[in-house]
């Protein structure tokens, strides 16, 4: 296993054990509560491969910050990314059974206690990151909720869902509105990801910035990827539904620039990710092996 497959593992074993602890705490006298926790558990403990909680433990050791505090960053971040899903799944939107291999919460639940689940997963992920527990320094933390909040909310991916939303009436036909619905709906939370840890570790402007560059390119290669994989891959190894883009005629880059012009495109954002992180020098160079990862995944 590569060393930054072995890291993914070690991170997803770690703030999977904190998101157990952490939706544990249920008051569990009362059966609504009970029903909504095991609803929060069902979506966030199902697996996936935690790769944003990933790259926060990443940038937080290139940055110095402590593993404690971005652990906690990371078990937020991962909370938000499931409650997109839990709501993305839901009939109004894209309907879907199936997530991470598992009924989605609407099917195992009911669709009220999806959406309740979604928002208290999302309100959650905020309690988290505020908490003192997070970062002794309380600047430092309400610069962690800031960018957060931006990444997930109208100016971030809850913008980008209603432009793809938009899009199905209307499908996009030029690379530039794709790429910016992209960067807001996938690409927000995973630029976050990679800059929390150098907030969390009181990072200079220009590795903030590099961290945002590297971020930005990961994010739309991530985008593209899921897009082939929507054309190429296989339900069993995504565990969901697959070909639902062509279906609904929406316009993916993949269907712009073809196949192969996808592909190439994917390999020259690697190229200007690992650039970005110069700054770094070799000590980012587990972090650069993320997009080799993300450019070969089959889920
Ligand atoms: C409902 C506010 C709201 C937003 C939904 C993320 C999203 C926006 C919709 C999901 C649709 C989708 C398939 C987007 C493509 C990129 C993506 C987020 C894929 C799933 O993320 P992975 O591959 O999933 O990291 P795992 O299960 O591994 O965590």
């Amino acid at each position: 296993m590569s060393d930054f497959k072995q890291q993914l593992a070690r991170s997803a074993e770690a703030v999977e054990a904190l998101l157990a602890e952490i939706l544990a705490d249920a008051p569990d006298e009362v059966a609504a509560d009970k029903r909504l926790w095991g609803a929060m558990r069902h979506s966030v403990m199902a697996g996936g491969k935690r790769l944003r909680p990933g790259l926060v433990l990443m940038s937080a050791e290139l940055c110095g910050a402590e593993r404690r505090g971005a652990l906690r960053v990371g078990a937020a971040i991962e909370l938000i990314h499931s409650y997109s899903l839990v709501h993305d799944d839901l009939p109004a939107m894209d309907d879907d059974d199936l997530r991470r291999g598992q009924p989605t919460v609407h099917i195992a639940y009911d669709e009220a206690t999806a959406i309740l689940a979604g928002d208290a997963m999302l309100t959650l992920a905020f309690e988290i990151v505020a908490d003192p527990a997070t970062h002794k320094d309380g600047a430092t933390r309400a610069a962690v909720v800031l960018a957060m909040a931006r990444a997930a909310g109208a100016g971030g991916m809850v913008g980008g869902q209603m432009r793809d939303l938009a899009a199905e009436a209307e499908p996009l036909t030029r690379i530039t509105d794709i790429l910016a619905l992209q960067e807001h709906k996938t690409g927000a939370l995973i630029e976050f990801s990679c800059i929390a840890g150098a907030l969390l570790g009181g990072a200079d402007a220009d590795q903030i910035r590099a961290l945002e560059r590297f971020g930005h390119a990961l994010g739309l290669i991530f985008q593209i990827t899921d897009d082939l994989l929507d054309v190429e891959g296989n339900a069993a190894e995504m565990g969901k539904a697959v070909g639902k883009d062509a279906d609904r005629g929406k316009g993916t880059l993949v269907g712009l620039m073809g196949i192969d012009g996808a592909r190439s495109e994917a390999r020259r954002l690697a190229e200007n990710a690992s650039k970005a992180l110069e700054i770094f020098g070799a000590r980012a160079n587990l972090l650069r092996s993320v997009s080799d990862f993300v450019l070969d995944r089959r889920n």
